[in-house]
C-alpha cells in the first residue's frame, strides 16, 4: 500500500468518531500524493506524515462557571497545539455548542498549512469550547471567559501559543480573556490577537479575513481573465468574515445579494445593506428577521434541511463564510446550473469533498479556505509584530500588507499547482505549497 494511503488509514483507526478531522487529512494527503510518491521511502523512514497528523500536544479541560440564576454550568475546553515547526502555535478559539475534539483537530490541522502559506512565522493550533454565547448575558460570558482562561493561561504565551477569535469569539470575548490572563500572569504581553485598539489590537484585524478573501478572489479572477466588477455574489454567514467580505466586495464594485445565519437567510435584490447588517449582528446580536423587517428589498427565508438556501440564488461568485460542510454536492450542482464560475472559501472547510470535486470538474475556479481566508491569521501575525515592537501601524499600512500577502498566496499556490502538473487545481497548490515549508522545517529540526 502506498505510504499516503497507509497514513490515512492509520489516522482513521486512531481517531475514531472524528469525521471532520478525517476529511481535512484526506484532502491534504490526496494533494500531497504526487510530492510524497516522488520520494516515498525518505518520507516513510522519517515518519513525516505520521508526525504531521499527530498533534504535538492536546489540552482538554473542565470549564465551570455560574449562570445568572446561580446554577453551576460545566463546559468542555480544548487547545490543540498541532505543529510548531515554523513558529509559535497560532489559531483561533471557537465557542459553539457543536465543538468537540475532532472539530478542533480539523481546524488545527488546516491551520498548519494556512499559516505556512501566509509566509509569516506562525505554527498551527486551534482551541475552543462547547459553550454557546447565544442568549447569555455579558456577565455570564465574562464568568465563562474568566474560567476558560484560568486553565488556558498555563499553556499559552506570546512566544508559545497565541490564540485569537473564531466562531462565537469576537472582541468582547477576547477582552475578557485578555484581562484574566494579565491578572493571573501579571504580564502585559501579546498573548492573544484580535485585541481592542486601546490595549494592543491592530487596526484592520476586524476586517482582515473578509477583506483578504476579496483581495485573493480579485487576484484569482484577474489571473483567469475575469473581473470582479459588476458580478453578483452569494455569501453565506452573517458574522465577522461574512460582514467584511460583503463590505469589501461592494468597495470593489461587486454586488453581494445574500447572507445567512444558523436559522435563516436573506436575499436582498438591492444588494446587502452592510450598515444595517452590522447593526443587527454586531450591535443587537439579533436574528436576520430584523434585517428583513427593516429593509423592503429583502426576502427572509427560514432555514430548511433539504433546500439549498443561499446557494439556490443565481450568482457569478459564491463565498461560503459560515461553517464547515455548509456547501454540499447538491448545492454545488445548483451553483453550476445557475452559472456560478468561482467559489472562494471564507470559512474553514465549508465545501464537502464531493462538492469541491464537482465544482472543479465543471470548470469553476475554486480556492480553498486555507488560502482564501488566511488574511485573518496573517493580520494576527502583524498584530504580534506590532506588539513586539510596541508600536501601532496605520490602517493603510496594515491593509496594504494584507493585500500583498493575499496576492502572494494566490501566486504561490498557482505556481505550485503548475509545477506539480495540476494547473488550476488550487486545492492541490495550497496544500503542496503550505506543506513544503513545514516539512523542510521539520526535517531540519530533527526527530521531535
Ligand atoms: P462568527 O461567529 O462571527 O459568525 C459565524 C456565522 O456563521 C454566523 O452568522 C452564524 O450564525 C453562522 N453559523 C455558525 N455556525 C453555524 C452552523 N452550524 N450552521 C449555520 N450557520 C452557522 O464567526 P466568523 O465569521 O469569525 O467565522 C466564520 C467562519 O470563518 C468559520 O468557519 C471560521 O472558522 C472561519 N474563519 C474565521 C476567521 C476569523 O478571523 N474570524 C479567520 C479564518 C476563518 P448565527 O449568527 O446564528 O450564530
Ligand atoms: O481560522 C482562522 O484562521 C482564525 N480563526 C483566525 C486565527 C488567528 O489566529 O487570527
Amino acid at each position: 500500500m502506498s505510504y499516503v494511503d497507509e497514513v490515512y488509514e492509520l489516522v482513521v483507526a486512531k481517531n475514531p468518531a472524528q469525521p471532520e478531522f478525517h476529511q481535512a487529512v484526506k484532502e491534504v494527503l490526496e494533494s500531497l500524493r504526487v510530492v510524497i510518491e516522488a520520494d516515498e521511502e525518505a518520507y516513510r523512514k522519517e515518519a513525516l506524515l505520521e508526525r504531521l497528523t499527530v498533534p504535538e500536544r492536546v489540552v482538554q479541560f473542565r470549564v465551570p462557571w455560574v449562570d445568572d440564576k446561580g446554577q453551576v454550568q460545566v463546559n468542555n475546553g480544548f487547545r490543540v497545539q498541532f505543529n510548531s515547526a515554523i513558529g509559535p502555535y497560532k489559531g483561533g478559539l471557537r465557542f459553539h455548542p457543536s465543538v468537540n475534539l475532532g472539530i478542533i483537530k480539523f481546524l488545527g490541522f488546516e491551520q498548519i498549512f494556512k499559516n505556512s502559506l501566509t509566509g509569516l512565522p506562525i505554527g498551527g493550533g486551534k482551541g475552543g469550547c462547547d459553550f454557546d454565547p447565544k442568549g447569555k448575558s455579558d456577565r455570564e460570558v465574562m464568568a465563562f471567559c474568566q474560567s476558560f482562561m484560568t486553565e488556558l493561561y498555563r499553556h499559552i504565551g506570546a512566544d508559545t501559543d497565541v490564540p485569537a477569535g473564531d466562531i462565537g469569539v469576537g472582541g468582547r470575548e477576547i477582552g475578557f480573556m485578555y484581562g484574566q490572563y494579565k491578572r493571573i500572569r501579571n504580564q502585559y504581553e501579546g498573548v492573544l490577537t484580535g485585541k481592542g485598539l486601546t490595549y494592543g489590537g491592530s487596526l484592520a484585524r476586524t476586517e482582515a479575513t473578509g477583506y483578504g478573501l476579496l483581495y485573493l478572489t480579485e487576484e484569482m479572477l484577474k489571473c483567469n481573465g475575469k473581473d470582479i466588477t459588476g458580478k453578483t455574489i452569494a455569501v453565506s454567514g452573517a458574522g465577522n468574515v461574512a460582514i467584511y467580505a460583503i463590505q469589501k466586495a461592494q468597495q470593489l464594485g461587486a454586488k453581494p445579494v445574500t447572507c445567512s445565519d444558523s436559522t435563516g437567510w436573506i436575499y436582498d435584490s438591492e444588494g446587502i445593506d452592510v450598515a444595517l447588517l452590522k447593526e443587527v449582528k454586531e450591535v443587537k446580536r439579533a436574528r436576520l428577521t430584523e434585517y428583513a423587517a427593516a429593509r423592503p428589498s429583502a426576502e427572509y427565508h427560514e432555514k430548511k434541511a433539504d433546500e439549498h438556501g443561499v446557494w439556490s440564488v443565481k450568482c457569478d461568485i459564491a463565498l461560503p463564510c459560515a461553517t464547515q460542510n455548509e456547501l454540499d454536492l447538491e448545492d454545488a450542482k445548483a451553483l453550476v446550473a445557475n452559472g456560478c464560475f468561482a467559489v472562494a472559501e471564507g470559512a474553514n472547510m465549508p465545501t464537502t469533498l464531493e462538492a469541491t470535486e464537482y465544482l472543479q470538474k465543471n470548470g469553476v475556479l475554486f480556492c480553498p479556505g486555507k488560502a482564501s481566508n488566511a488574511g485573518g491569521v496573517a493580520t494576527s501575525a502583524l498584530e504580534m509584530s506590532q506588539n513586539s515592537e510596541r508600536l501601532s501601524w496605520t490602517f493603510e499600512e496594515v491593509d496594504s500588507k494584507l493585500q500583498g500577502i493575499m496576492v502572494n498566496i494566490f501566486h504561490n499556490l498557482d505556481e505550485a499547482s503548475k509545477k506539480y502538473g495540476m494547473e488550476g487545481d488550487y486545492v492541490a497548490g495550497a496544500n503542496i505549497a503550505g506543506f513544503l515549508k513545514v516539512a523542510e522545517a521539520m526535517k531540519a529540526q530533527g526527530i521531535v
